[in-house]
């Protein structure tokens, strides 16, 4: 709901992605998921990928990245370290060395600061293959890095000619 599909539960969500919690409550609990703001605290303070955010007073929250609908989350283009990492599934290497590393339906190519996590995520379409992005380089050629509230990193597309693929298994 606070990545793709708000509406599903007629939730509305604010040009930067934020829900207002009550609102939020009401409208999960309308829809039969039992939500309490306790259980949503632990909920956002336990997430393993540290998905979700509260504002500063409390009263909105927030996915800290994944979306497929179109907000500004506000990031602000930083320097990324000289190597990122994709996870991503061996049978689309050949499309990938082909087109690059495309966004599909996410506003943003996810990309991760280690080899591990980016093994993880890869394992989610099967058997799993990490590409080292140039990621100091392409920014030196004009492309925007972004980091995430969780520490995820972005960029909106990766040309095949800064993709390697790791040697590491
Ligand atoms: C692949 C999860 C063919 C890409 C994860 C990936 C992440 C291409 C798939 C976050 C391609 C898209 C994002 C090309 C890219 N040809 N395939 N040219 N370019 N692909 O799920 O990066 O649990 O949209 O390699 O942990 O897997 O939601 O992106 O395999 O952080 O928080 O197309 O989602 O986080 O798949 O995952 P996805 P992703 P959450």
């Amino acid at each position: 709901m606070l990545r793709h599909q708000p509406g599903q539960i007629g939730l509305t969500l604010d040009a930067q992605g934020w829900a207002d919690v009550d609102e939020l409550l009401l409208k999960a609990n309308q829809h039969g998921v039992a939500l309490t703001r306790p259980l949503l605290n632990e909920i956002v303070e336990q997430n393993d990928k540290q998905r979700f955010a509260f504002s500063v007073d409390g009263t909105r929250l927030r996915a800290n990245q994944g979306h497929s609908i179109k907000i500004d989350l506000g990031l602000e283009p930083i320097a990324p370290p000289a190597r990122l990492y994709h996870g991503t599934a061996a049978r689309f290497l050949e499309s990938i060395q082909q087109q690059g590393l495309l966004r599909g339906k996410r506003d943003f190519v996810h990309l991760s600061p280690d080899e591990v996590t980016a093994r993880r995520v890869g394992a989610r379409h099967g058997e799993p293959l990490v590409l080292v992005v140039k990621a100091r380089q392409m920014q030196a050629d004009g492309f925007a890095f972004y980091c995430a509230a969780n520490g995820v990193w972005l960029t909106l597309y990766v040309p095949r000619e800064y993709l390697d693929v790791s040697t590491r298994t």
